[in-house]
This record gives structure tokens, C-alpha cells and sequence, in this order.
């Protein structure tokens, strides 16, 4: 039996729930609209920071807003002292209808932003969809503070809608914030910046070791007047603040020669007025590279290339590069030469599969050593049957207890070697015959794995051919040295009988 009066009732509740869930449908499915910086001038990886010195852009892009005629709103930070708005440009609207009113108020450290953008239209025809209002920039002092932090806020940030339901709308806004980096104070060898100099410091240039080259991801800077001295040194954060301390030399990219500020600085400690900053925050780039073991190889089918320094002052260690200029020689290890005999030594060198490593060895007790002998020897495999192989030592730098840094020269301070096109070695069970395709003299040697000049120095003209018949050596291992204008090669060979 129907009941009309529950019938009724039942209808309009029907009714009014069906009025509410229409009405609230569209409002529950909608996104927001809203207004948001976009950095243009980083890639995802540097974009939640700002660097001192550097300018930074910001594009400002609406979102799920339609038919957009126009945008206005007031843009603030809180670094008015050392950011500072420099610029606009126009993006989606033209710029002929676009105000931007910069006010500072320093005493409250705020910069407003006011920014009024048409793109004249009449009311009645729609905009564009989802635009870019504007593009601004905006520059980073020098002295803008280490790991403060940068807020920008919108307030009334609106949009005027065209077409048909013309209107203004609210829009929505996060407030974005960029984390600053400025100067910080490195003292070099402290690359923890933990205060102390010690052996946790070796194994953080390991970790780094290659940032802040050209071809690394890593952004690095240079110290204005870079130095090994153990005092505070102001650089500029690089991408990764952690990475700016094991720069100790200050050169803009980690290398083995930080090592040997690690070793000239060992045991040194922060005087107590000089209180430990603390970094931004979690290392952005955590990576993992292992150090290079320092292993004894015994073998008869290595050869040992010596690696000679000279220099007129002391040392207590040397750092520097090698390159192979060709896949025939296998470096299986680094191993310190007579220089060091008497120390404890500290020896670290990167991995040699690559073509080229580089090394850092040094007495441990920051003992002076005089820096003329072999300061370390290469172990190296040569492949039988392959062409001439050629090692390259580069970079050779010595450091004093002083912590001065300077360069190594003799043998080593041979920036290029020669190419196998360049100077031909063919090499028999018989003789050795070196033939040179260049148009300076070279003048070749002889050594015995311990370094030792077995034969005068010979010279070889442009041009010209000179074959040295195996019958004048004993049998063993040796190495052939050819110099010439500022390059050098070391070719092993072993003589068997
Ligand atoms: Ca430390
Ligand atoms: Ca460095």
C-alpha cells in the first residue's frame, strides 16, 4: 500500500541530495587554479637552490586556469639585502600591457614585486589556457648568507577570465623557496670541515674525487686566491656544499693534489674562535667511489716504470697524473719509490682501467724529504705484439710543511707525450729502432727499472732512423725515454735471452 505524503517526502530528499551532489561534483573534480615559479635558469637538480654572485630566473605559469585575458599579482621575498629583482620579459602576453612596480623595503628586508598583465582582449573572447604570465629575474649578492633561506609569496594573485562567463578568479599559491648558497670558510685539508685534519679527510677527497671539473655534474668554483695555508679560506658553495671543503687547494676541482694538503695539514685542529659551520643540509649527490688499495705485485711479467721528481726544495709528498696512450699497457698498481724508503708513507692512487689515474703519495709525519730520485714506481703489463706504448705523467705537484704547493718538475713536467705516428719504436727479439717523424731533436736514454742510465744519451735528428741492437744490455727489463721540446715518452721493453 502506498503512502503518498512518505512518497512526497522521499522525493524531495531525493531532490535536494541530488542538488548538493551537483553542486558539489564540479567543485570536488576541479583542480585548483594556480599561480607557481618555474626556475629556467637550472635543471631539477640545482633548482631548489640559489648561488651567490650567479642571477636566477623564474618563468610564472598559471595552471588549470582557461581563457586567461589577464594576470596581476604582488610577488615578495625576504632577502631584500642581497636578492635583488634585476628584469622582466614577456612571455604569453605582449609586453606593451604589462606594468611591473618594484618596491623595496629594506628596513623590513622585503622586495614587492607588483605586476599587472594584459593581454587586451575584449572581456567577451577568451585567452589563453594555462600561460606563462611573465619571465623575471633576479640576482644573488656576493654576500648573500650561506644556507638562509629564500621564500617568495604571492598575495592577490588573480586571473581575468574571457568568453562568455567573463570573471576574476583567486588564484592559489605555494610559496616557493630556494635554499641560498654563499661563502663558506674552508680550511684546507679539513675537508670533513669536522675541525680536524686526519684520515677521514683522505677518504672524503676519495668519495669526491673528479667533482667540479668541466665534465663533471657537479658545478664547482675556484677560490679567489686559492692556498694551502691553514687558515679560513672563504669559497663559494659549490653545488653540493659538502664537496666545496675537500677542494683543499682551492682549485675548483677535487683532485690528488688536495691529498697532499690533507698530508702538509695532518693533525692540525681549528683554533676554538673559529666555530664549525655546519653544511646545507643532506649531501644532494651521495655517491660511492672506492680508494685505491695499495697492493705489492710480485711478478715477473710486470715491469716497474720509475716515476723521478726533482725539484730545488723539499717535499713531503708528490701528486700528479699518468695517462696511457694506449690500451697495451695494463697499470696494475702504484708503489712508492727510494725517495720515500725511510718514511711512513701514505700512498693513494684512482682507478687505472680508464685510460688515465692520478695519484697522491706522502710521508705521513710531515717529514721533509729532499724531492730528486724516484718518487714511485708504475707496475704495468705490456701486452706482447701490440704497438709502442707511451705513459704521459702530468701534473706532478710537491708540497712543503709549510703547505705551499708548488710544481715538480724533470722527467714529469711533460704535459703531452709523443704519438706512435710521431715516434715509431719497432722492437724485435734483436734491436730496438726508433725512427722520428718530428721536426725538433730528441735525445733518447736508456734506464734500468731502478732508474739507473745504462747507455749515454743518444740523439735522433728529424727524420731520421736509430736502432740500438739488444746485444749491447744484459738481459732484464728497461725503459726507453725519448725527449724532445717540452714532451716526453717512456716506452718498457724487456730484453729475454
Ligand atoms: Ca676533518
Ligand atoms: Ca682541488
Amino acid at each position: 500500500m502506498c503512502h503518498p505524503e512518505e512518497t512526497i517526502f522521499q522525493m524531495r530528499t531525493y531532490k535536494y541530495l541530488f542538488l548538493l551532489l551537483a553542486a558539489l561534483i564540479p567543485a570536488l573534480s576541479l583542480p585548483a587554479q594556480t599561480i607557481r615559479l618555474a626556475r629556467t635558469d637550472a635543471d631539477t637538480a640545482r633548482d631548489h637552490f640559489v648561488t651567490a654572485t650567479y642571477m636566477f630566473g623564474v618563468d610564472v605559469v598559471l595552471d588549470n586556469v582557461s581563457r586567461v585575458n589577464g594576470v596581476a599579482f604582488e610577488l615578495r621575498h625576504n632577502m631584500a639585502g642581497s636578492v635583488r629583482f634585476s628584469g622582466w620579459e614577456p612571455r604569453d602576453f605582449p609586453s606593451r600591457n604589462t606594468i611591473v612596480i618594484d618596491q623595496l623595503d629594506t628596513a623590513g628586508g622585503i622586495e614587492v614585486l607588483n605586476v599587472g598583465i594584459l593581454n587586451g582582449n575584449n572581456s567577451n573572447q577568451p585567452g589563453s589556457d594555462n600561460p606563462v604570465a611573465i619571465h623575471l629575474d633576479f640576482v644573488v649578492a656576493p654576500d648573500a648568507l650561506h644556507n638562509s633561506n629564500l621564500v617568495f609569496t604571492f598575495v592577490n594573485a588573480q586571473a581575468v577570465i574571457g568568453g562568455d562567463s567573463s570573471r576574476i578568479v583567486t588564484l592559489s599559491a605555494a610559496s616557493p623557496n630556494y635554499n641560498v648558497h654563499g661563502f663558506v670558510n674552508v680550511w684546507p685539508g679539513d675537508t670533513d670541515n669536522n675541525g680536524v685534519v686526519d684520515t677521514r679527510d683522505v677518504s672524503h677527497i676519495g668519495l669526491y674525487v673528479g667533482l667540479g671539473s668541466a665534465e663533471s655534474l657537479i658545478r664547482g668554483f675556484k677560490r679567489q686566491q686559492p692556498s694551502a695555508l691553514w687558515m679560513e679560506q672563504p669559497a663559494l658553495a659549490w653545488d653540493s656544499t659538502a664537496i666545496t671543503y675537500a677542494d683543499a687547494d682551492g682549485n675548483g676541482t677535487v683532485t690528488a693534489r688536495d691529498m697532499l694538503v690533507v698530508l702538509a695539514n695532518f693533525g692540525k685542529t681549528r683554533p676554538e674562535a673559529a666555530p664549525i659551520l655546519t653544511g646545507g643540509g643532506a649531501d644532494p649527490y651521495p655517491m660511492s667511489v672506492a680508494l685505491g688499495q695499495q697492493e705489492k705485485i710480485f711478478s715477473q711479467d710486470l715491469e716497474r716504470i720509475p716515476i723521478r721528481i726533482r725539484s730545488a726544495r723539499n717535499t713531503i709528498g708528490v701528486s700528479g697524473r699518468i695517462s696511457f696512450s694506449s690500451e697495451d699497457i695494463v697499470v696494475h698498481a702504484i708503489e712508492p719509490g727510494e725517495l720515500f724508503a725511510q718514511q711512513p708513507v701514505f700512498l693513494w692512487y684512482g682507478d687505472c682501467s680508464g685510460g688515465s689515474t692520478e695519484f697522491a703519495l706522502g710521508t705521513t709525519n710531515r717529514s721533509e724529504i729532499a724531492a730528486d730520485g724516484i718518487a714511485a714506481y708504475l707496475l704495468v703489463e705490456r701486452r706482447s705484439g701490440a704497438d709502442p706504448a707511451t705513459v704521459a705523467i702530468s701534473e706532478l705537484t710537491g708540497i712543503g710543511s709549510d703547505s705551499h704547493l708548488f710544481p715538480l718538475e724533470l722527467l714529469s713536467s711533460v704535459a703531452e707525450s709523443y704519438t706512435a705516428e710521431e715516434v715509431r719504436i719497432l722492437e724485435n727479439s734483436a734491436s730496438l729502432q726508433i725512427t722520428s717523424f718530428v721536426s725538433e731533436e730528441l735525445t733518447l736514454s736508456f734506464a734500468s727499472l731502478l732508474g739507473e742510465e745504462i747507455l749515454p744519451p743518444a740523439r735522433v735528428t728529424p727524420g731520421s732512423t736509430i736502432e740500438f741492437p739488444f746485444s749491447e744490455f744484459p738481459a732484464g727489463a728497461y725503459f726507453l725515454s725519448v725527449r724532445g721540446a717540452g714532451r716526453h715518452l717512456l716506452h718498457p721493453f724487456r730484453i729475454a735471452r
